[in-house]
């Protein structure tokens, strides 16, 4: 099988700066592109973070490219109280080396998906919505064209950032709205599945037993966001939302998902932001989109260790 080719769309952020370390690490996943988008902070901050992750995992020769500083219609909602005020905090932060792509993140998307093959390119957004949003009515011939959508965002029921809605829906609904209702094979790897993928202290020691500088690194990462999730949402241990979509792309068993009509909440007065998934029957034939319902958490966390393993020198 030849590698998925993928194009991590994100805003590192703690569980984002893991899941481009997965990918990677991983020989199932050719990464074409990164692009960065506003969210877990501002625009400058997290770019700066993707950059740094490159430099700690040692990933070059594929561009990095800033997109949206804001999202299409809403203000600027930053989660600094779970990733800190450089949505990196935590571990010692290495100057970056890589220079950004000059590109706007939405061509680089474009061009990417456009230049290979039909059917190759894999989206995987782990942040809010704005450039995908934004690429797909500036090209809508991307649609066609992708392989599928897998995105880490929403749930099937409850939030995180309010009661009925997760952060990067939420952040920009209106951006989620059009990327859920567009005809491209979809898989929405939301809360249900990724509230399974808790970073237990077994783990955290399976990985700072790879004893690399990349693996360090996320141990680092852990620490930083399992005290922020213990403190700010009342978790015993962090879950690391974002590298499961990128999981679901490099084994599709990792996460167990159902067809279901999916819609995004626009304008509840309590619900904004809010993923509503039809599971009341089977999905009509033509249903184009799946949602996560339930995560193989050894086979996970066995893909993010031999990942590690086979970055970084040892430390
Ligand atoms: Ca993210």
């Amino acid at each position: 099988m030849p590698p998925k080719k993928i194009i991590l769309d994100c805003d590192p952020g703690h569980d984002d700066a893991i899941a481009l370390l997965l990918a990677h690490g991983s020989p199932e996943i050719e990464l074409l592109a990164v692009t960065t988008v506003v969210g877990n902070q501002t625009l400058d901050k997290v770019t700066r973070n993707a950059l740094v992750v490159a430099r700690i995992g040692g990933i070059s020769g594929l561009p990095f490219a800033a997109g949206c500083p804001r999202p299409l219609v809403r203000g600027i909602e930053t989660a600094a109280s779970v990733h800190g005020e450089s949505g990196l905090d935590g571990p010692r932060m290495p100057e970056p080396t890589l220079a950004l792509d000059p590109r706007h993140a939405v061509d680089v998307i474009i061009d990417t998906i456009m230049r290979e093959e039909p059917g190759t390119v894999t989206l995987v957004p782990t942040a809010g919505l704005t450039n995908i949003a934004l690429a797909v009515r500036k090209e809508p011939r991307i649609a066609q064209r992708v392989r599928e959508v897998v995105l880490m965002g929403g749930a099937c029921s409850g939030g995180n950032w309010t009661p009925a809605a997760e952060f990067n829906i939420l952040i920009d609904p209106e951006a989620a709205h059009i990327v859920v209702n567009e005809r491209w094979p979809l898989t929405m790897v939301g809360l249900d599945v990724t509230h399974q993928a808790l970073a237990t202290p077994d783990v955290v020691a399976r990985i700072a037993a790879v004893g690399t500088g990349p693996a360090a690194f996320v141990v680092g990462l852990l620490e930083f966001f399992g005290e922020a999730y213990r403190r700010d949402q009342g978790f015993a241990h962090p879950p690391v939302h974002d590298a499961c979509a990128v999981a679901r792309v490099i084994d599709r068993t990792v996460v167990t998902t159902r067809y279901a009509p999916l819609d995004v909440e626009l304008s509840g007065a309590l619900t904004r932001g809010m993923t509503v998934a039809d599971l009341r029957a089977p999905a009509p034939p033509r249903c184009t989109t799946q949602v996560g319902v339930g995560l193989d958490r050894d086979r996970f966390w066995d893909l993010l260790v031999d990942a590690l393993e086979r970055i970084g020198e040892p430390g």
